[in-house]
């Protein structure tokens, strides 16, 4: 049988100096970041989640992001390149890990690619154009998916950080979604965030649960089988509750 891994990465001391694009600087607790994540850690284990720790990176800032190193779908493993200068070297780790697990393959220059950017629905694969992804990076990534049948689609974005921020999947054929940062998914489901919380698209899905921040009561309502998690110290370094693992099966 299958078991479901779910990468993680620890808090860095550093993650004060975090990249921020959309935010403005507040400090960071530490000692209550690390708290979150491990109780994040904790739901997805309690979801069916063998956490697997790639070593920590206290030289780098966001390297606790670390959905955002790859791509991983059933037949292989691609290491993105991030569109941060600051983020390149949180790759190296993460793909000696995955190659215990998948053929690996290689964002390449000029082509950047952020996996926050990434949604896979199905055979269907969503790269938001964005200040951290560009056109090669979908061409690079189509390249190395086609062959497995997957389709690669860019879709437009804007005033966020990722695709991710503005859309995630939470049904088999539903999304949740911020209209005002994509326009798109018309042949999807759609459920809205609530207006006061433009933030509240990233939900992670495991199975039938949706991993979902406390810090979004009204769009929560709107979700079932939710496991709430505060993420609060991680969503001021502009982290959401995809960007902290990445998640894939393994026999
Ligand atoms: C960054 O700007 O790269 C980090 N501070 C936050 C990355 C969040 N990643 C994600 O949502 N996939």
């Amino acid at each position: 049988m299958s078991r479901l891994i779910a990468l993680t990465r620890p808090v860095p001391s550093t993650i004060q100096d975090c990249e921020l694009t959309h935010l403005d600087r507040n400090p960071i607790d530490l000692d209550r970041a690390r708290e979150q994540h491990r109780q994040y850690e904790a739901a997805l284990a309690s979801l069916g989640c063998t956490i697997e720790h790639v070593a920590a990176a206290d030289e780098m800032p966001d390297s606790v992001f670390i959905e955002d190193t790859a791509v991983v779908v059933d037949e292989v493993a691609v290491i993105t390149r991030p569109g941060a200068e600051s983020r390149r070297g949180e790759t190296v780790d993460v793909a000696n890990v995955l190659k215990r697990y998948r053929e690996v393959r290689f964002i390449e220059p000029p082509a950047t690619l952020d996996g926050g950017d990434v949604l896979r629905i199905g055979k269907r694969v969503f790269v938001g154009v964005t200040p951290r992804s560009n056109s090669d990076g979908v061409k690079q990534l189509r390249d190395a998916l086609a062959p497995f049948g997957y389709s690669v689609e860019a879709v437009p974005v804007h005033d966020c950080l990722h695709l991710k921020s503005a859309v995630t999947q939470v049904g088999e054929n539903t999304v949740l979604i911020n209209r005002a940062w994509c326009d798109a998914f018309d042949e999807y489901e759609r459920i809205d965030v609530h207006p006061d919380e433009p933030f509240a698209a990233n939900a992670l899905r495991i199975g039938d649960a949706i991993v979902y921040p406390t810090q979004f009561p009204r769009t929560a309502e709107r979700l079932w089988s939710v496991r709430l998690v505060d993420a609060g110290e991680l969503a001021k370094a502009e982290g959401g509750v995809t960007c902290c693992s990445v998640i894939f099966t393994a026999d």
